[in-house]
């Protein structure tokens, strides 16, 4: 008898080891104990940041986004290169990677550490900065769970191939985002995330100059458009941080602009134009252009189960004390 229930708890707790613990360890009320002021904190930094440095908003966005999407949300893209090894920022994916976005993480970490000391993750801070920037431009809130570790690891060799290029094609896109769990609709949603901030002229360039035999410009522009991007872009090769709005109406709020632009070939990266082209895309295109709730609606699912993909626990990950260092590192 007694034997037998240890069989039984044997293989219950083998089960459970089985079950992925990452997800149900993450709750809203993480930190209530031992963090309690923890968005008071916050919201105050992200808030005076978001307002000296309007780009703040976007440039978190995207480097979110390019963590999450190279293996987990694990601020695993905050950490520093040193002489000794290259980390992910190295990669010439993250090229351009705002500062702003950096900057607004360290402040918000050396304030938490004051507060709770070795309590609160780098990788949710990043969550959660993203979600209140998101909301401060004018996008849908969502829950964030919070519990997430930091990563132990950051491997700038698998960078390349975790992350879309603005000369991604729409299969090579769908594909990518297939693989980590995401449909066409919330890839059409998340991309949106393009409704601010901007991109250099060399991610555009080539539709801009010499397109083709025929043609100046990429016909997909329009002309107006295409002309004024030349112009912006004249001296790129000798000015490289010149730069063009993503969304040329309203770039710096968030709102449903971006998929207008694309009907009427104001799309700036072939990426983005391409999606109204594609059949697979188009519907979604053409259904958050229309309609501003489904698209926030969307976005704002889609960004929730953005930020818990992959996360670390504790076996794998740890609470950086340094937002840019693995603590094995630090002095
Ligand atoms: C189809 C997939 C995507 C492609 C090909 C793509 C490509 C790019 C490129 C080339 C830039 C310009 C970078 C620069 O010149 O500095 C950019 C900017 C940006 N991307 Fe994406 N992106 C994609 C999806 C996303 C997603 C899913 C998000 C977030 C959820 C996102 C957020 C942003 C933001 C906010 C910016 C502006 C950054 C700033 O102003 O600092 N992108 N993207
Ligand atoms: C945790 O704190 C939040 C915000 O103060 C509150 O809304 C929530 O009810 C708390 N949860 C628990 C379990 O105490
Ligand atoms: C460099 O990376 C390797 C592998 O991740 C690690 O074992 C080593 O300790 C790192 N060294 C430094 C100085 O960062
Ligand atoms: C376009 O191509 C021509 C001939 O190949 C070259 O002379 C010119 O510099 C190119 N223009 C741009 C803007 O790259
Ligand atoms: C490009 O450079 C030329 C020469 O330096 C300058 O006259 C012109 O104003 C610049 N154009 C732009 C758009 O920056
Ligand atoms: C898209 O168009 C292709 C070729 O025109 C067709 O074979 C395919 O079924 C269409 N797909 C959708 C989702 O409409
Ligand atoms: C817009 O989308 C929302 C959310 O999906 C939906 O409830 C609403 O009925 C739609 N509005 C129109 C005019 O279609
Ligand atoms: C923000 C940041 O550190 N970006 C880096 C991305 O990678 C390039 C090298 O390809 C670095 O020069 C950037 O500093």
């Amino acid at each position: 008898m007694a034997f037998s229930n240890y069989i039984f708890l044997v293989i219950l707790f083998s089960f459970l080891s089985l079950l992925p613990s990452t997800q149900s360890q993450l709750s809203t009320d993480y930190y209530n104990k031992t963090c309690p002021q923890f968005h008071n904190i916050m919201q105050r930094i992200i808030a005076d940041k978001q307002l000296s440095s309007p780009t703040t908003a976007a440039a978190i966005l995207r480097v979110f986004f390019h963590d999450c999407f190279v293996n987990g949300c694990d601020s695993s893209i905050l950490i520093a290169s040193n002489a000794f090894n290259k980390s992910e920022l190295d990669a010439d994916s993250n090229l351009s990677l705002a500062g702003d976005a950096f900057d607004l993480i360290t402040r918000v970490k050396t304030a938490l550490e004051l507060e709770c000391p070795g309590i609160f993750s780098c990788s949710d801070i990043l969550a959660v900065s993203t979600r209140d920037l998101v909301v401060m431009v004018g996008g849908p809130f969502y829950e964030v769970l919070l519990g997430r570790k930091d990563s132990k690891v950051s491997d700038p060799s698998i960078v390349e191939s975790n992350l879309p290029k603005s000369t991604t094609p729409v299969s090579k896109l769908l594909s990518l985002f297939f693989t980590k769990g995401f449909s066409a609709e919330e890839m059409v949603a998340l991309v949106g995330a393009h409704t601010i901030g901007f991109s250099h002229c060399k991610e555009f360039a080539s539709r801009i100059f010499n397109f083709s035999k025929t043609s100046e410009y990429d016909p997909a522009y329009n002309p107006v458009f295409a002309l004024g991007l030349r112009k912006l872009c004249a001296n790129y090769t000798i000015a490289p941080e010149m730069s063009a709005f993503n969304d040329v109406f309203t770039p710096g709020k968030f709102d449903n602009l971006y998929y207008k632009n694309l009907q009427r070939g104001l799309g700036l990266l072939s990426s983005d134009q391409a999606m109204v082209t594609d059949n697979r895309t188009k519907p979604f295109v053409d259904l958050f252009a229309a309609n501003q709730t489904a698209f926030f609606d969307l976005f704002a699912r889609s960004m929730e189960k953005l930020s818990v993909y992959k996360i670390k626990t504790d076996k794998d990950g740890e609470v950086r004390r340094r937002c840019d260092q693995f603590n094995t590192f630090q002095t």
